[in-house]
């Protein structure tokens, strides 16, 4: 079910698509099924910047040009899904390990659509970790500061980011001002970025349900 309706937002997510322009493009299974879509109107666009190895691999299978950020002055989408949103279009985000590249390039965007399904959409966040990537040798230093707020830690097992890092996946964090909390989170030493999308949150959310898809700006 899930499934149908990620690729019924990432279809629907085309038509914010402009011509002959670069587009940023996320990671993930939603993702995936959009950079299917993308193909069905390649000869449409630029290219891509993307934000991890993996959809970096799957957009090279389909010939679309990739563009290294740093030769992109200016960025007029990313689109992106999250594991969670609010309703003031904040995201958690990184489930997948991606989150550093995800916010630098939605960063430089002038504008972030993030599309999702109607699981991910929640009025305050609730008990989805809290990934945060972090500089190896800062493992346990990270690990004890998370500690000390309240929270508890879990760390990916065999897991190394496309940065070379680790990611801990913090629980139990209070997510009741979550844009202190991404403040907080950053400045831990050893800290690369946090999965808290609310400094940069989304500016327009496209929601799938069964029938049609939401779109909240
Ligand atoms: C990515 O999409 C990640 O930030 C997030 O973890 C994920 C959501 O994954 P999926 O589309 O597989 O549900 O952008």
């Amino acid at each position: 079910m899930f499934d149908t309706l990620k690729k019924s937002v990432a279809k629907y997510a085309l038509s914010y698509i402009k011509k002959n322009s670069i587009i940023g493009i996320g990671s993930g299974s939603t993702i995936e099924f959009f950079i299917k879509e993308l193909y069905t109107i390649f000869s449409n666009i630029q290219g891509v910047v993307v934000s991890s190895k993996k959809s970096e691999k799957l957009l090279k299978k389909i010939n679309i040009p990739i563009y290294d950020l740093n030769s992109i002055q200016n960025l007029d989408i990313y689109i992106d899904s999250a594991d969670q949103v609010n309703s003031s279009l904040e995201m958690i985000k990184g489930g997948g390990g991606a989150l550093t590249r995800e916010k630098i390039i939605a960063s430089a965007a002038k504008r972030f659509l993030c599309i999702i399904d109607k699981s991910k959409y929640v009025n305050t966040f609730n008990n989805f970790p809290i990934p945060i990537e972090v500089i190896p040798m800062s493992l346990m230093f990270v690990s004890r500061e998370i500690l000390k707020m309240g929270g508890f830690v879990k760390y990916r097992k065999n897991f190394i980011t496309d940065n070379g890092n680790y990611i801990i996946d913090a629980y139990n964090l209070n997510v009741i001002y979550p844009t202190n909390l991404e403040k907080i989170i950053n400045n831990i030493p050893g800290v690369v970025s946090v999965g808290l999308f609310c400094i940069r949150k989304a500016d327009t959310l496209l929601i799938s349900y069964s029938n049609y898809v939401r779109t909240i700006i």
